[in-house]
């Protein structure tokens, strides 16, 4: 048995994002599949692990984290890696962290739910697109400019954005039109240890069979 529990899915970008901190770092991690997709989420055995009844969550002996962001956080303390070098790099870490969600979250990730699962193309798919063009054309000029999203190194920076930036696809946008972000996505899966969101969170029967 290992010191870590990842509680996850497979579709989820917020557990890959757990996953890749536990790969990247070398560390050691049994996996326990949470059907988000059939309301797994919602029994009672999970709440009692999570009671907001979402993924991820990361089991450390007593401590159970809830929030992606505080995994990342947590293991690059305990690994010393791919961590904050001083508070200049804590704030602009904290600046993609909060991009990961305003511009990732309810925008490209709720693009690819309403594409993938949802009701498709409509207004509420407009009205996330609205965000996620915004995000990307933050992220675009940036990423032409620097390799790595704080400083010039990977950090969990990158591994709050990674996940999410590779539904690009799934959300309906042609990647041609991205060439920075799409270099940066190259040198993040060139990284000792990526893994896909499959590899890193196995489930037998996903994705599902059209
Ligand atoms: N703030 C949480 C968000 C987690 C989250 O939204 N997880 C989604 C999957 S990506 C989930 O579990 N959804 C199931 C549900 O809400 O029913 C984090 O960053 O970890």
């Amino acid at each position: 048995m290992a010191d870590y529990t990842l509680y996850g899915h497979p579709r989820s970008g917020n557990a890959y994002k757990t996953a890749l901190m536990l790969s990247l770092t070398g560390t050691d991690y049994d996996f326990e599949l949470v059907n988000i997709m059939g309301g797994g989420n919602l029994e009672a055995d999970y709440l009692s692990v999570n009671p907001l009844g979402k993924v991820p969550a990361l089991r450390h002996g007593d401590l159970i984290l809830r929030q992606s962001h505080d995994t990342l956080r947590y293991l690059a303390e305990q690994t010393r890696q791919f961590g904050p070098d001083g508070w200049d790099e804590e704030a602009r870490i904290g600046d993609w962290i909060g991009f990961a969600v305003d511009f990732f979250g309810y925008g490209l990730a709720r693009l690819r739910f309403e594409l993938l699962f949802g009701a498709g193309p409509g207004p509420v798919f407009d009205y996330f697109k609205a965000t996620a063009d915004r995000g990307l054309a933050i992220i675009e000029p940036y990423l032409a400019a620097n390799d790595w999203l704080v400083g010039d190194r990977s950090s969990i920076a990158d591994i709050a954005c990674y996940p999410v930036s590779s539904f690009l696809t799934d959300a309906g946008y042609d990647p041609a039109g991205f060439p920075a972000l799409t270099a940066w996505q190259d040198r993040f899966r060139a990284l000792p240890g990526f893994g896909t969101q499959l590899d890193l969170m196995p489930a037998d029967n996903w994705p599902p069979a059209d």
